[in-house]
Formats: C-alpha cells, sequence, structure tokens
C-alpha cells in the first residue's frame, strides 16, 4: 500500500493521529499537498461517504472520521495558505443556516487564502442576514456560502433576497457551492458564480478581485 492509500484508510478508520504522522511523512517525501489531499484525504472522506449512504457505517464513525480530515487538512495549511501577502480581496464564508458540515468550507477558505484573500469565516449554521450584515460591515467583495443538504441548499436564495433587501446586492458577488448545489441551481436563485470544487472557488473568487481592485 502506498502512503496515500495509507492516509485514506487510516482517515476512514478516523485514526486521526496516525492521519497527522502520515500527511507529514507523505510532505517529507516530497509528495505535493494538494495531491495529498486529493489522494489521501479525499479520496478516504468519499469513501466514508459511501459507506455512509450505504448504511455500512453511522454519525458517530463520520464524525470521528471527519475530526482525522481536520487533523490532515491543519499539517497541509501551511502549504496550501501563502503567507505575509497583502490580501487582494475580501471574503465572507459560511455553512447556510441548518447546515453543519464544515469540512468542504474550510478547504475553500485554506485554498482562498493561498490565493491572497483574506477570508472572515462565519462557521456553520449562518443565516442569510449573518451574511450580509458581514459584508456590509467589512466592505467583502465576496459572500460564499456553502451547503451540503438538499434541505438546507434553499437558505442560499435566502442570502440572494436579503443581499436585495439590504441595498449591497450590485457591490457583492454571491458564490455558491458543496455537493448538491449545481450551475442551473446557482443561476436559478440569481446567485453569481458555481464552482464545483475548492480550488476553482478560489480561483474564480481571485479573478473577482482582481477585476474590481
Ligand atoms: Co452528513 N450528509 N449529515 N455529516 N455527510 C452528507 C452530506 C450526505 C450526502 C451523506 C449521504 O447520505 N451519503 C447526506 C446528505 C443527503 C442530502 O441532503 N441529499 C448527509 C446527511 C443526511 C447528514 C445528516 C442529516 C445525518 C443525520 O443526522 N441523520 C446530518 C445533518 C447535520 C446538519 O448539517 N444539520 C449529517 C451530519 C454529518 C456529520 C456531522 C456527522 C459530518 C460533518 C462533519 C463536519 O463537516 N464537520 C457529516 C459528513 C462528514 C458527511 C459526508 C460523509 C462527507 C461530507 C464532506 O465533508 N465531504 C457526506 C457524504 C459525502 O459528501 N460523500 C455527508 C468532503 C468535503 C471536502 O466535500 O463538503 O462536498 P464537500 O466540499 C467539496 C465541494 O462540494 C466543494 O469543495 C469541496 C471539495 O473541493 N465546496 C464548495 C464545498 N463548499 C463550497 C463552496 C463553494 C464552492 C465549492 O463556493 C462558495
Amino acid at each position: 500500500m502506498n502512503i496515500l492509500e495509507d492516509i485514506s484508510l487510516n482517515l476512514q478508520q478516523g485514526k486521526a493521529k496516525n492521519v497527522k504522522e502520515l500527511v507529514q511523512k507523505a510532505l517529507d517525501e516530497g509528495i505535493a499537498a494538494g495531491e495529498i489531499l486529493e489522494k489521501g484525504l479525499l479520496s478516504g472522506m468519499t469513501t466514508v461517504g459511501e459507506k455512509f449512504k450505504n448504511n455500512e457505517v453511522y454519525v458517530p464513525d463520520v464524525l470521528i472520521a471527519a475530526r482525522a480530515m481536520k487533523a490532515g487538512t491543519e499539517v497541509l495549511r501551511p502549504h496550501l495558505v501563502s503567507s505575509g501577502v497583502k490580501p487582494i480581496g475580501k471574503v465572507v464564508i459560511g455553512t447556510v443556516k441548518g447546515d453543519l458540515h464544515d469540512i468542504g468550507k474550510n478547504l475553500v477558505k485554506m485554498m482562498m487564502e493561498g490565493q491572497g484573500l483574506e477570508v472572515i469565516d462565519l462557521g456553520v449554521d449562518v443565516s442569510a442576514e449573518k451574511f450580509v450584515q458581514t459584508a456590509k460591515e467589512t466592505s467583502a467583495q465576496i459572500i460564499a456560502c456553502s451547503a451540503l443538504l438538499t434541505t438546507t441548499m434553499g437558505e442560499m436564495k435566502n442570502v440572494v433576497e436579503t443581499a436585495k433587501a439590504e441595498g449591497i446586492r450590485d457591490k457583492v458577488t454571491i458564490m455558491v457551492g458543496g455537493a448538491p448545489v449545481t450551475d442551473s441551481f446557482c443561476k436559478s436563485i440569481g446567485a453569481d458564480i458555481y464552482t464545483p470544487d475548492a480550488a476553482s472557488a478560489a480561483e474564480e473568487a481571485a479573478k473577482v478581485c482582481k477585476k474590481a481592485g
């Protein structure tokens, strides 16, 4: 078994300490941070998701796998995030109201920071009012909403509507993403940009800020 498969397996088993050590070992061996993320951590999490869907593992198993994922991404963080550079723009990010999934959102945040953006992280279960109020107060160029549940993705429409009601719709770009979200959903709710993954979200956000600034 290669080290990336080993990371994936240990993540599936929720062995946070092993995951942390293996990620560091992989970095020391010269494997790129992006490859460790994709082929080790994300691959393990995808398997956990499939097993969860098939009732082969349950919520507590998913939680400990998520904890191992976090431990691994923390080791990768310095390799994905550039430091000491003047931010090119400001993003308010969060997982929408009613939704507690934050692994994807945290990755988007990390990648955006890597693109030189300042990211204000509101965490999970964030109301439309909170997204808009914070964007208003901080003059952020972008609101980035993540949702993992089909039952919560509709909350993104409230973000768009609240931004209109608060008079900032023309000043802020609203980005949406998360497993159930699609480009056609993005268009149907009047949001601006849908991206399928964290890296493309960060690239698009950087483009928006470079254009504005
Ligand atoms: Co939940 N969960 N979960 N869960 N969970 C899913 C999402 C589910 C698909 C599992 C399944 O049935 N196969 C399912 C949703 C079904 C649906 O809505 N159709 C589900 C369910 C049902 C639930 C509960 C209702 C279970 C229950 O209690 N019975 C419950 C809901 C709680 C709540 O939120 N209110 C629940 C709870 C949990 C845990 C707490 C146990 C845990 C979350 C821990 C945490 O996040 N801290 C959890 C997990 C881990 C998952 C799975 C297994 C993995 C999600 C994940 O982190 N993936 C997930 C199954 C799956 O996705 N395969 C599942 C890795 C992550 C990197 O991917 O977040 O998609 P993702 O992010 C991607 C892209 O989507 C994108 O970038 C990332 C990759 O580059 N992206 C963006 C994300 N946000 C973006 C924003 C952007 C752009 C791109 O622009 C702004």
